[in-house]
């Protein structure tokens, strides 16, 4: 350990550095701290002119940011706020403990919320706001593994019921449970937002902080003092997302934003900087990006001997000490302490010389003094200006004792003996009996108890109750059709593609009379890729402050026009960050009573292959709105090559639950899927929301065939585009495409017709994923009631009287058509882009995956000699005539 007083010159340094330091006190009493902060400023300016290296530092000392003696005064009663805290930190405890002991394994944590206890009851007793009348209540970010404690404040404000407590992690139990974490979908009337998986609470937070500014800007909602508070771990701050959207939050200015990172300086596994500071670490990265940061340290028991410490010997020592060894006072007996962390220095020796060692164990660290927590989210909500972060130091596993406090298993521990229940207990003074302590049993006072009577005046006067999702907005008009008619009819020979038709649906959205302020185009600089620039000039790109430049373009009628009512979120290269935008509008019905229709539109293969546990945080949140994969298709995106050719994100989607996924070929389906989507999710309030895919490949979009079932079956995925020229010919077949591979299926049915004598009818598979959902939700129930005529699955009677082979060809996996494979009369031969992509053209490229009409004409003449219709002498011309290498490459794995 390296001794303060090293230097040789110590006296004579210490002389001038207190030379120095009156003079600064001189001036910053004299003349005020923007007087000394210009000093300051102008030194290190001279200083740095002189050439020399001078190290940069964005930290301040290891102490609290807010001294002692700027402190306001307490509001509240902090003796009844800490038996108050002390009855949810037990019952917080008793949950997990209970569950355990019930279904052994079934997990819980308990030393995550008791090290952040104080945070969040100084945040429930003063500063979380509920909703009321005519205030929607802050906008909180729960840390994900603190749940147990959220349930325990519900429990004691008389929310949650024993048995819903008795069920936690037992959510199919009767009488209902709790889910592990906060799960939106689960518990729709309690969580507003999964935080568990981590990193995306933190994310989301600061896009929702800025979707509030967007909201007000754009005269949606009427302007509030609504903070976001986002809770977080400082594990969780190694995640990319955590801190990859800082910069938006500071250069928004988003003052609306509160993010309280609890610094115990562990994670799961062991320290999260053994070796290093994460606190000043957090703080360096922070400030660099523009934050205001609040550290809060050391307790107010360390106040008297910081008051000691005129020399700044001490702030300088707990800079020194690295985490892994602060972790190891927490642990360790005061004694310890005293020897190790004073015993550097005599004169550190000194400031502590009249603390007993039990005294020096005691100190208690800034996270877990309500005075200095409540200090710093005082200062925090009145900042303006920039968004807060609040870094506080706690212990991990706070009063768990030997059995859990600051040990690097802390983490996992999900039980506790009897003693060291008993521990527990006499540290927090809960009223139970020995026989009781035996179950860990429940424990809540009276409701006229002086502690619940306080605990419902003080939510009375915040509003009500935290976490509440409330639902609902008032419901969008359902009739579109007027918007979406002009694209049931075809192009005739005009060519175009399903993202120039969706860009031009979009615009006529945005310029309708009712919805059109609803709309929320978001885009991560893709809008040029899209054809959509015709929007910036339209809409507007969303700023805050407007446009304070005069764009190059101005000259021009599309240039590049930033607004204050701007409609798009024009996100940069983020589809995190956009994704997160897509989450606020989506669920804007729930947190903002406003229903925003977000239409987010990115590079299909950054989707749900990149982001994909957003879009699970989406579904989770009961998000509703239109995801749009654009340049789609494995083969239909010419010369990018393999990391952008998308043949993966239709099976994808697969995986979510309330994703309704299409593959849309033409305009009049993909404005049918529109339209249904918003009819069930903004005229019916239905929590789902949809991937579409759309092509940049331009080709002639056909009229919508008359007849009844195609809009419904567009909707269920499958309809019949096109009946075969010849339906009595002797031999037949059904071919099946979706996307940009349909007209290549088109194609096959006339070469089929005219060269080889083969009927077939063609088939749009809109989504083979609806199909399948569909199919088994009939398989299941025939299981279920087996003496009631079965259903049948929609695709089953699809093609119930549809003769010859069937074949599917798509621009994605072939397990993709495959899903329908065993409701068919016969087996599927599926054609499709298993494998990396390629850098060429579009032609190429699906020869080499074997997707073109060459391919469909000849897996159709194989199936048809596969059934004994046709002699496989007629395949093998076939492959001749239609220069196909039989010993080509296997695309699927080269
Ligand atoms: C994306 C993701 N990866 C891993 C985990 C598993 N996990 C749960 S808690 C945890 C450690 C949390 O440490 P920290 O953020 O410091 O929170 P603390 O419990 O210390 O407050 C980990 C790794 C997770 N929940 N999410
Ligand atoms: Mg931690």
């Amino acid at each position: 350990m390296r001794n303060p007083a090293y230097s040789q010159d110590a006296d004579l340094e210490a002389i001038e550095t207190r030379e120095w330091l009156d003079s600064l006190d001189y001036v910053l009493h004299s003349r005020g701290p923007a007087r000394a902060a210009e000093l300051l400023r102008q030194l290190d300016a001279h200083a740095r002119a002189t050439g020399q290296p001078l190290p940069f530092s964005s930290n301040t000392p290891y102490i609290n940011t807010i001294p002692a003696d700027q402190q306001p005064r307490y509001p509240g009663n902090q003796k009844l706020e800490r038996r108050i805290k002390s009855l949810v930190r037990w019952n917080a405890l008793s949950m997990v403990v209970q569950a355990n002991k019930k279904s052994d394994g079934i997990g819980g944590h308990i030393s995550t919320y008791a090290s952040a206890a104080t945070l969040y009851e100084v945040g429930y007793n003063h500063f979380f706001r509920g909703r009321t009348g005519d205030f929607d209540g802050d906008i909180i970010f729960f840390q994900g593994h603190a749940a147990p404690g959220m349930y325990s404040r519900a429990f004691i404000e008389g929310r949650l019921t024993r048995e819903q407590l008795g069920n936690f992690r037992r959510e199919l139990a009767a009488g209902g449970g709790l889910s592990s974490y906060p799960h939106p979908w689960l518990m729709p009337d309690f969580w507003q937002f999964p935080t568990v998986s981590m990193g995306l609470g933190p994310i989301m937070s600061i896009y929702q902080a800025r979707f509030m500014r967007y909201l007000e800007d754009r005269g949606l909602k009427p302007t509030s003092d609504r903070k976001v508070w986002a809770f977080l771990g400082d594990g969780e701050t190694d995640e990319p997302e955590t801190l990859g959207a800082i910069t938006l939050a500071s250069r928004e200015k988003l003052d609306n934003l509160i993010v309280v990172i609890n610094c115990n300086l562990q994670r799961l596994d062991g320290p999260v900087r053994g070796n290093g500071q994460i606190i000043q670490e957090l703080e360096a990265i922070f400030r660099g990006a523009g934050w205001n940061v609040i550290k809060v340290i050391w307790g107010s028991d360390w106040d008297p001997i910081f008051a000691r410490d005129t020399e700044g010997l001490l702030a300088r020592r707990l800079g020194e000490i690295v985490d892994g060894q602060y972790q190891k006072y927490a642990v360790e007996s005061g004694a310890y302490m005293r020897q190790h962390l004073f015993g550097v220095d005599p004169r550190l020796l000194d400031m502590v010389r009249d603390l007993s060692d039990d005294d020096l164990k005691r100190l208690r660290l800034g996270g877990h003094d309500p005075l200095k927590v409540y200090t710093a989210y005082k200062a925090a909500t009145a900042h303006r200006g920039q968004p807060t972060v609040i870094l506080a130091r706690t212990i991990k596993g706070y009063g768990l004792g030997e059995s859990g406090e600051g040990k690097n298993i802390t983490h996992q521990q999900k039980k506790l003996n009897e003693d060291e229940l008993r521990a527990f207990r006499a540290r927090f003074e809960i009223d139970l009996s020995d026989e009781e302590l035996a179950t860990s049993p429940f424990y809540r006072p009276s409701d006229d108890s002086p502690e619940l009577r306080y605990v419902a005046d003080r939510r009375r006067a915040l509003g009500g109750h935290v976490p509440a999702r409330a639902a609902g907005a008032p419901a969008v008009r359902a009739n579109l059709e007027p918007i979406f008619e002009e694209f049931y009819k075809g192009t005739d020979d005009r060519k175009v593609s399903t993202t120039m038709v969706f860009v031009k649906m979009l615009a006529k959205l945005l310029r309708d009379r009712d919805i059109g302020r609803q709309i929320v185009p978001i885009v991560p600089d893709e809008a040029r890729t899209f054809g959509m620039e015709a929007l910036f000039r339209q809409v507007g790109i969303y700023s805050h402050v407007g446009q304070l430049y005069e764009p190059v373009d101005m000259d021009t009628l599309l240039y590049y026009k930033e607004a204050k009512d701007g409609q798009i979120l024009e996100e940069g290269i983020t589809e995190a960050g956009s994704m997160s935008s897509f989450i606020a509008a989506g669920t804007a019905y729930a947190t903002h009573g406003v229903n925003t229709i977000p239409f987010f539109i990115y590079y299909s293969m950054f989707g749900f292959q990149r982001i994909g546990d957003l879009i699970w945080a989406a579904g989770d949140s009961r998000c509703r709105g239109f995801l749009l994969g654009g340049t789609a298709g494995r083969t239909t995106l010419a010369g990018e090559g393999l990391q952008h050719q998308d043949g993966n994100s239709q099976v994808m989607a697969l995986c979510y639950p309330n994703v309704l996924s299409y593959d849309p070929a033409f305009a009049y389906e993909l404005a049918v899927i529109i339209q249904e989507g918003i009819r069930r999710m903004y005229g019916d309030g239905e929590s789902l929301f949809y991937y579409l895919t759309v092509m940049n490949e331009a080709y002639e979009m056909a009229a919508m065939p008359d007849g009844a079932g195609v809009r419904e079956g567009i909707v269920k995925g499958l309809y019949r585009f096109r009946v075969a020229g010849n339906t009595k010919g002797k031999l037949r077949a059904q071919l099946i495409g979706s996307g940009a591979i349909l007209p290549e299926v088109i194609k096959a049915q006339g070469i089929l017709a005219e060269r080889y004598g083969v009927h077939a009818d063609v088939w749009s598979a809109t989504s083979y994923g609806e199909l399948y959902r569909d199919g088994h939700a009939a398989e299941r129930w025939n299981m279920l009631h087996p003496d009631e005529t079965p259903r049948v699955p929609y695709v089953t009677r699809c093609f119930a009287d549809a003769p010859g082979p069937i074949v599917a060809a798509s621009d994605y996996l072939k397990t993709l058509p495959d899903l329908i494979d065993r409701w068919l009369p016969r087996p599927l031969v599926s054609l499709g882009t298993d494998g990396f992509g390629r850098s060429e053209s579009r032609a190429s490229l699906r020869n080499h995956f074997e997707v073109d009409s060459r391919f469909v004409t000849l897996a159709t003449l194989a199936a048809l000699a596969r059934d004994g219709q046709i002699d496989a002498k007629v395949v093998q011309k076939a492959i001749g005539d239609l220069e196909i290498d039989p010993e080509k490459v296997n695309p699927a794995i080269a």
